[in-house]
Parts: C-alpha cells; sequence; structure tokens
C-alpha cells in the first residue's frame, strides 16, 4: 500500500505544463494508494461559489481516482485556505486539519501545509491570524464574487511585495513534534525539498521532509512499506 504525498502544485488555468504533469501523475495511481495534499494544491481558492470551471475539472478528476479505490486527503495551504470540507466531502475526498498526526506503517506521522510553523516570520504569521480568522472568514464569504475577487488581487500583489510568500523555513521548535510524539514529519510551502534530521533544544530528534513545489518538473514523496522515496517527473 503506497502513501504518496503532494504539495505546492499551485494549480490554475494559467499552468497548462503543470497541468500536464499532474494529469500523468494522478493517471499513475493504483488502487490502494493513498494521495496526501498538503496544502496550496490550488494557486487560489475564493469559495465554492466562485469555483471556475478548470477548478471543477480538477476535483472531479479526484473523485474519479477515489472510485478507482484511491484513497483522496485533502489540507488547505495560505493560497487555497477557503477550500470547504463540505464542498471535498461532496467530491469523497477526506478534509485534513492542520497539523494532524497519523499512524502510517506503524510511524507517527506529523503533516502540515507548513506555513504556521514558519514563526521568524513574524509579519506572515500576523497576516495569517487576521485572514484565519473565523469572523474575518465569515465577512469574506458574505462578500460579492467580484469584490472577493478583486480583494483576492490586492493580497496576491501584496503578498509579492512583503515575501509573504515561502522563502523562509520552518521553526523546528514551533511544529511542537515532541508532544504530538511524531517519528516523522511532512510538509510543503518551503518549496525547498529537504530530508534531514533535526533536534529541538530539548535535544530530541525528529526526521523531517519538506515537500517541493512543482515547476517544470512534479514531484511526489511515497512511503511504502517504511522506504521512503522522493520522485520526480
Ligand atoms: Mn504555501
Amino acid at each position: 500500500m503506497r502513501h504518496i504525498f503532494i504539495s505546492d502544485l499551485h494549480l490554475s488555468e494559467n499552468t497548462p505544463q503543470i497541468n500536464s504533469i499532474y494529469e500523468a501523475f494522478s493517471l499513475s495511481l493504483s488502487a490502494n494508494d493513498t494521495l496526501y495534499i498538503l496544502g496550496d494544491f490550488f494557486n487560489y481558492w475564493l469559495g465554492k461559489d466562485c469555483m471556475s470551471p478548470f477548478q471543477e475539472t480538477i476535483l472531479s478528476g479526484l473523485k474519479r481516482l477515489n472510485e478507482k479505490g484511491i484513497c483522496v486527503k485533502f489540507m488547505v495551504g495560505n493560497r487555497d485556505f477557503l477550500m470547504e470540507p463540505d464542498l471535498l466531502e461532496s467530491y469523497n475526498i477526506a478534509y485534513l486539519q492542520d497539523p494532524t498526526c497519523l499512524v502510517i506503517d506503524g510511524l507517527r506521522v506529523l503533516l502540515s501545509h507548513g506555513d504556521q510553523w514558519c514563526t521568524d516570520n513574524v509579519s506572515y504569521q500576523r497576516f495569517r491570524r487576521v485572514v484565519r480568522n473565523k469572523g474575518i472568514i465569515a465577512i469574506f464569504r458574505a462578500l460579492p464574487q467580484k469584490t472577493r475577487l478583486k480583494i483576492a488581487e490586492k493580497l496576491r500583489q501584496h503578498s509579492t511585495k512583503k515575501n509573504y510568500e515561502p522563502l523562509e523555513d520552518i521553526n523546528i521548535e514551533a511544529t511542537d513534534f515532541e508532544t504530538h510524539q511524531a517519528d516523522l514529519i511532512i510538509h510543503g510551502h518551503t518549496h525547498n525539498p529537504i530530508t534531514q534530521v533535526v533536534s529541538n533544544q530539548a535535544g530530541q530528534s525528529v526526521k523531517r521532509i519538506a515537500l517541493s513545489d512543482w515547476g517544470p518538473k512534479g514531484n511526489a514523496l511515497i512511503l511504502e512499506n517504511g522506504q521512503e522515496n522522493f520522485i520526480y517527473f
């Protein structure tokens, strides 16, 4: 049984190359695989009433994977955090809270998109607290689609200017891996693939794998029978 982890595809109508890599990747999956999407799957998500035909096609594709016997689990990232759990459910996709600790092949695996662990970026964390506030989200969802699109566009410009986007690394203390009793941490967001053993200040160690974003190549981490493999395609 294969456990397959991907993140940071940033899928949109404007990324035909990544979209075709993704299509080939999804065709390569087989029954009994579990696919874990660890955030920023979509380049943006404004709400189900703003779902584009492209986004609908992608979600329908995930539903078809489920019909082929592939279990699909979805965690949101900083770009698609407005994704609604009930919408995912209607496509037979399981919503994963961020973070989530799961037992996989006997290992306790701590999963997160990873942005909340980049605590050295104080301005990003402040911004994140505002946009993830339930009241703010409710107000945003009540706005007309046009206004939401405008705000999203403004935020995107702002985020490019202010470097809200990844580039910094996670702070291992922020993961709280010892409380989760994690053997392995898997996350995305930082766009810099890395496998390493890291220690906290108390001297406890954990293995940490950061996934890569998708560009000219796609990539996935595969856990199978306790073995891990990073594949590029
Ligand atoms: Mn991200």
